[in-house]
């Protein structure tokens, strides 16, 4: 069904390595390779072996450009399923860049982001959440966003949904004899063991959705805003748990007036880490730009770092703050602990979680991020129990079409309603479930999810 040109791209990063690889994959690939490459073996392009690495050079109008190793992987064989040949060259900028024009000069086309990928997903080597997950590996930032990556590459999810599709395909066998022949049990009930599937693919579905709000976070971070009035210690908080002097802290109040961001890990998660300027009223026209990116950061983040001065009486301040996060997700951090206590917190009725330290003297970090840990992780738990975690929101999206598809057909049987209409719904849920592994497809769809990808994989 597949003929596609000869694609090539610089498949290493780009910059300077000890090594770089320019990847070509296609038909022409031997081909193209036959007029650039020198064996020192002397044998000839086109006779080179599957799987084989072979040792030679990269000549062009007769000059040698470089000295090569060249792998050979043919069809079906290889990462896309297509002939494909790697050249790993020396690899300096120009260098690579030269080889790939050569290679270019010869036949192949460059190939866009992501489309050796996407041949492998074309060529039915991979589905489409392997495909996903290849560019979540890559982009990974901490290692348990690997091991989701991996997870799905190796098909866990993929396996999933097709299980669930099974179940869906039984039911769908039914309803359509009852449709095609109607005296065969037109006012039977549908049987247990198929309401029962049908309950499992709503149970699954609904695990997987919740699921991605763990997966989310895995993936991409919880943004965390350290928010308070000026002077209470938020950038020397930023500073203790990046364990470096990040942020400028002086005694002055309105130090910060922009908006700080880097990223821990706490236990595998990571937080991306947002130092706000210190809230208040003022004059200074800067500050006031940066007063207002605080208050906006307390709208988007996932959890919120309140900071206050224990060491002193509330302030106004702090309760025009208290006000705008008291109903958001909110840790209190009590700082300068090293100083004698004045603040009264119990008057903060509605702040749960209270934490002491002293970000200049070091006192409690651990213990912080301990707390930090537990309070994003403990509501994960009750809410995904499915051992699979989707961290997409095209997958979340058509599971949650899936599942109101599941929902109409139980209602559909609950009203006697005909089965037809049933049979319309299970189409539905199936759809969307071959959706997700791409078994149904647009080339809208294949565009979303290979821009994503840098070129050369
Ligand atoms: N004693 C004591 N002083 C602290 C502690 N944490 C911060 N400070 C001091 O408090 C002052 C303000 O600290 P910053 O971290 O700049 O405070 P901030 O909340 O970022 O202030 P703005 O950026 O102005 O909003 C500095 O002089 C710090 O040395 C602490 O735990 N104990
Ligand atoms: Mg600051």
């Amino acid at each position: 069904m597949k003929i596609f040109d000869t694609i090539a791209a610089i498949s290493t990063a780009n910059g300077e390595g000890g090594i770089g690889i320019v990847r070509i994959s296609g038909d022409k690939s031997l081909e193209i390779l036959s007029k650039i490459f020198v064996t020192k073996s002397g044998k000839k392009a086109e006779e080179l072996k599957s799987h084989t690495i072979n040792y030679g050079n990269i000549v062009h109008n007769g000059k040698i450009i470089d000295e090569v190793l060249v792998s050979v992987m043919l069809a079906p064989r290889s990462y896309t399923t297509e002939n494909m040949v790697e050249i790993n060259c020396h690899g300096g900028y120009l260098v690579t860049h030269k080889i790939l024009e050569i290679v270019l000069e010869n036949g192949a086309r460059a190939a866009d982001k992501g489309e050796f990928t996407k041949r492998a997903f074309m060529g039915g080597r991979i589905d489409l959440t392997q495909a996903e997950a290849v560019i979540d590996l890559i982009t990974a930032k901490t290692e348990k966003s690997i091991t989701v990556s991996a997870d799905h590459l190796r098909g866990d999810l993929k396996e999933k949904i097709s299980e669930l599709k099974k179940k869906l395909l039984d039911v769908a066998a039914h309803v359509n004899v009852v449709i095609d022949y109607p005296e065969e049990g037109i006012d039977e009930p549908m049987p247990e063991h198929l309401i029962n599937n049908l309950k499992e693919v709503y149970k699954s579905a609904d695990n997987l959705i919740k699921s991605y709000n763990k997966g989310k976070k895995i993936k991409e971070g919880i943004k965390t805003a350290i928010v308070g009035r000026p002077n209470v210690g938020k950038s020397s908080l930023l500073n203790s748990l990046l364990k470096e002097e990040r942020a400028i802290v002086t005694h002055i109040p309105g130090t910060t007036r922009d908006i700080i961001e880097e990223v821990i890990n706490i236990n595998g998660i990571p937080l991306v880490l947002v130092d706000t300027a210190g809230i208040r009223e003022t004059e200074d026209i800067v500050e006031n730009i940066g007063v207002e990116k605080s208050k906006e950061m307390i709208e988007k983040a996932d959890l919120i770092l309140f900071v206050l001065d224990s060491s002193q009486k509330a302030e106004e301040e702090d309760w025009v703050i208290y006000d705008k996060i008291k109903n958001k997700k909110v840790i209190t951090i009590l700082n300068k602990c090293d100083k004698e206590k004045k603040i009264e917190i119990e008057k903060f009725e509605k702040l749960k979680e209270i934490i002491y330290i002293s970000a200049k003297e070091n006192i409690g970090i651990e213990n912080m991020e301990e707390k930090i840990y537990s309070f994003i992780t403990e509501e994960e738990i009750e809410s995904s129990s499915e051992e699979i975690i989707i961290t997409n929101s095209r997958h979340r999206a058509a599971l949650e079409r899936t599942k109101k598809s599941v929902e109409n057909i139980f209602e559909t049987i609950e009203n006697g309603f005909p089965m037809d209409l049933v049979a319309v719904d299970l189409r539905d849920a199936l759809d969307n479930l071959s959706e997700i592994t791409g078994e149904i497809s647009t080339e809208d769809l294949l565009d979303h999810v290979f821009k994503n990808f840098c070129v050369g994989k």
